[in-house]
């Protein structure tokens, strides 16, 4: 029949695809509502889910849905990054043409000028990325936590003939205000992009919804090296794709949409894709200990979608009863290698490597980063504690707001973030 040679050829299609791709990841923002959390890392080195890092899950994207040619483009802050990356992602063979190439940001068009906006990152190293010679761009943001079979949106962005498509997500109306938002025809060509508009428009038949762009673009190369080149003789243009590339495409009528449902994964989930901007403190919170709850909305165990990092060998996480022999009571805990935990009680909360929390704590719906020390006695609730913290014996945290707010930063959701810096001023 007709319809088995079409099926054949899709999927012949949607392999051949990602080996014809270079992906790019734009891991060079600030995130600065992340607080304290991205005064010395760039967001997508913040750590997340007990053992990662938020760039883990756009690069485990690329290898899984087959993509191995990645460059990575960094800026702020990107020491502790790199280091990331080049500990834990130089396993692709060069020899077999594929790699992980760092791009730093290198002033190579206009010595005066860093990178502007995210199009100008990619202008910046356009000759290394037309030596590439790659057929089609994917751009991603390196600061998501999502699971997205990349070959089904490239697949998608050749079976409707586009040069250009944006990835989207449906999501709360008021929620679009951080987003690019979109309207598009029955054919999903995008017929009207704002970038973070104050009041965002509904959907059709959903006015309580919008669309989003996620901010991630396939490009047909060739054209994509165009637009750069136009981009670049404008001179009122701010070189970002939000607020000046698509918006362009979109007036010119050039950009279509694809929005995650179609590629989600597991396809299981595609009727409510899981997808995350870890932005401020309340949503990397909430992101983290939603992973140490029962039926996590992301699953970090699908053995058909490994999420890749950098791990240091560590022993076995350990939990022990305290000195007196009383054993703590830990319900809907994660804990990574190298943690020791003695007769504590925890529930709801994220222990990254290497803690150590002493006896006699109580300890919920807490995120702990890598190498904290948790004193005998210490309370805490609703906190988030950055890497390598030290806190005392007796430590009470989440009980006084007040008292919080003064030592520490206090989220607008009631979060306390806890930095060394934070402990060192006390
Ligand atoms: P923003 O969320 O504002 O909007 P933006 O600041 O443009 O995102 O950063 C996008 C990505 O590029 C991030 O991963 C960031 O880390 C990185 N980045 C920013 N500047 C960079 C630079 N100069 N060099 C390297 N990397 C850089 C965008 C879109 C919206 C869309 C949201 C989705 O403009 O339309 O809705 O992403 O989050
Ligand atoms: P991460 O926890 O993300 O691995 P670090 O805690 O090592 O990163 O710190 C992030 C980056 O901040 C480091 O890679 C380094 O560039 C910088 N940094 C760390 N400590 C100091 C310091 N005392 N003075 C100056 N820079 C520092």
């Amino acid at each position: 029949s007709r319809q088995q040679p079409d099926t054949a050829e899709r999927l012949s299609l949607a392999r051949q695809l990602p080996r014809q791709t270079v992906a790019l990841v734009l891991a060079g923002g600030r995130g600065s509502r992340l607080q304290e959390l991205t005064d010395r890392r760039a967001k997508p080195a913040v750590y997340f889910g007990g053992k990662f890092r938020i760039v883990d899950f756009a690069l485990s994207n690329c290898l899984n849905s087959g993509i191995r040619r990645i460059g990575v483009l960094t800026q702020y802050k990107s020491h502790s990054l790199l280091r990331h990356l080049q500990r834990g992602w130089n396993f692709l063979r060069g020899e077999a043409n594929e790699f992980i190439d760092l791009l730093p940001a290198q002033q190579r068009v206009n010595e005066a000028d860093w990178y502007r906006g995210t199009a100008d990152a990619i202008y910046q190293n356009i000759d290394i990325l037309r030596s590439y010679d790659p057929k089609y761009i994917l751009v991603l943001a390196g600061d998501h936590i999502y699971k997205q079979d990349y070959s089904l949106m490239l697949l998608d962005h050749v079976e409707n003939g586009a040069k250009c498509t944006v990835g989207c997500i449906e999501v709360p109306r008021m929620e679009a205000t951080a987003l690019g938002v979109m309207a598009i025809d029955e054919k999903r060509r995008i017929t009207n992009f704002l970038e973070k508009p104050a009041d965002p428009p509904g959907m059709p038949g959903k006015p309580d919804r919008a669309l989003g762009s996620m901010g991630i673009y396939v490009f047909d190369a060739e054209f994509l090296y165009s637009l750069l080149d136009e981009d670049f003789k404008d001179a009122a243009s701010q070189r970002d794709f939000g607020k000046d590339v698509i918006p362009r495409l979109v007036r010119a009528g050039q950009a279509f949409a694809h929005p995650l449902n179609l590629s989600s994964v597991p396809a299981a989930s595609r009727d409510n894709p899981y997808w995350r901007d870890v932005g401020t403190v309340d949503a990397f919170w909430a992101a983290n200990l939603d992973l140490a709850s029962n039926l996590p909305e992301l699953n970090i165990y699908d053995r058909d979608w490994p999420i890749w990092t950098y791990q240091e060998q560590l022993p076995p996480a350990k939990f022990t009863p305290d000195e007196g022999g009383r054993h703590g009571e830990i319900a809907n805990v994660i804990a990574s290698g190298g943690c020791i935990i003695e007769g504590s009680d925890l529930t709801m909360s994220v222990l990254f490597s290497s803690v150590r929390v002493h006896s006699c704590c109580k300890i919920s719906e807490t995120v702990i980063l890598p190498g904290c020390v948790i004193g005998r006695g210490s309370r805490l609730s609703r906190v988030v504690i950055d890497r390598g913290c030290e806190l005392p014996p007796g430590t009470v945290i989440g009980e006084d707001p007040e008292a919080d707010a003064e030592r520490f930063h206090r989220s607008p959701g009631g979060i306390v973030l806890v930095t060394k810096e934070m402990l060192d001023r006390l």
